[in-house]
């Protein structure tokens, strides 16, 4: 039986990068003999401040986001983690089988605590832990992955390794990575070498699948580009990233949104102005996405039903987590 965890924080909107580098992938393999379980991971997002008011609000649109992009809640288990004390449970054991220099060496902690890393909180340092938690709480055996997330997995990896050492167990999977053909990084539209995110002040550095189709319109418009015309079909990629991070990242999206190939793209494109491409990429992300977002209003003016399958959600994932945090509590040896 294969069986896939993945998790999205409910740190803000959900921004076109989440959909393009996660979201639909999640909702395709449903499709596959997978079971899925799917995860708001909202003890994550508190690893920054979150304002109480709309840390809820959040949770909620992350998961009409999910549903609407096609993941159906009777299939896949769709919840948020703090509904199940296991995976908080099990992040502590984990806390005390990882090791400090494991964690000294994440890149996305210095990434995210910045400058001032003596004032970041405890939380986000021990988050590779909590992750771990999050996907062997349930014995998930892949895990589908961006290039940001392969080290946390890999932590993952040696977590269960070092548990089953340890305790002398065959018991943690070690898990997979699963990692799609074309893995899309969709970067910050005013600024090419950032990735999009959720918490990016700017909101015009995004794109929301809530936006309107005027807003997507807008912000396609004034999106950052250079003074030269797209790129000659012949530019390899991997250099024209380098050189011209923001007309790359226009195609990438593009050949995304479209399903097809960014070298199809690219040929078809080439020598044309940014005015006339900028208005095609506009109208294909608007056509793609505002059956998303339509469906993503009508959840979210409905709160009791999107709660009902959180909560639903909820109650199957801890029936399943419960069993596993018993055998692992024996394993370590506490008193029942
Ligand atoms: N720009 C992106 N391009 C491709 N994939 C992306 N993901 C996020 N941004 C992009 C993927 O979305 C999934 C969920 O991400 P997350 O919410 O757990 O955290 P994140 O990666 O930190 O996303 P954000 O939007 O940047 O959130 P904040 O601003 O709160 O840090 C992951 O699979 C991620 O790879």
């Amino acid at each position: 039986m294969k069986r896939i965890f993945s998790g999205i924080q409910p740190t803000g909107g959900v921004t076109l990068g989440n959909y393009l580098g996660a979201i639909r992938n999640w909702a395709a393999l449903q499709q596959e003999d997978y079971e899925c379980i799917y995860c708001m991971v909202d003890l994550h997002a508190v690893t920054m401040w979150q304002d109480p008011a709309t840390l809820a609000d959040s949770t909620r649109e992350v998961g009409a986001a999910l549903i609407a992009s096609g993941i159906d809640p009777k299939k896949s288990i769709v919840f948020n983690q703090s509904q199940v004390a296991a995976h908080s449970q099990l992040a502590w054991v984990f806390n005390c089988v990882a090791r400090v220099g494991w964690m000294n060496r994440m890149t996305q902690f210095k990434d995210k605590a910045g400058k001032n890393r003596e004032n970041a909180s405890l939380g986000l340092y021990a988050y590779p832990a909590l992750m771990a938690a999050d996907i062997l709480i349930y014995k998930a055996t892949h895990v589908p992955v961006g290039e940001d997330q392969r080290q946390h997995l890999e932590l993952t990896r040696d977590i269960a390794q070092k548990f089953n050492n340890d305790f002398k167990v065959d018991f943690f999977p070690i898990t997979e990575p699963l990692i799609f053909g074309a893995a899309t990084r969709v970067m910050s539209l005013r600024n090419g070498e950032n990735k999009m995110s959720k918490s990016d002040p700017s909101d015009m550095s995004r794109i929301n699948l809530t936006d309107t189709a005027d807003e997507i319109a807008q912000k396609i418009r004034k999106a950052k580009t250079d003074p030269e015309p797209l790129p000659d079909a012949g530019v390899d990629p991997e250099e024209g990233r380098r050189e011209r991070p923001e007309a790359f990242n226009l195609l990438n999206i593009y050949a995304a949104l479209e399903g097809s190939d960014a070298a199809d793209v690219q040929t078809a494109w080439a020598g044309k102005s940014f005015s006339e491409f900028k208005s095609a990429l506009a109208d294909l992300m608007v056509a793609k996405l505002e059956p998303i977002s339509t469906e993503m209003r009508r959840l979210m003016d409905n709160k009791d039903e999107i709660d009902r399958i959180l909560a639903d959600g909820s109650e199957r994932a801890r029936a399943l987590a419960d069993p596993i945090m018993q055998d692992i509590n024996d394993i370590v040896g506490f008193l029942r």
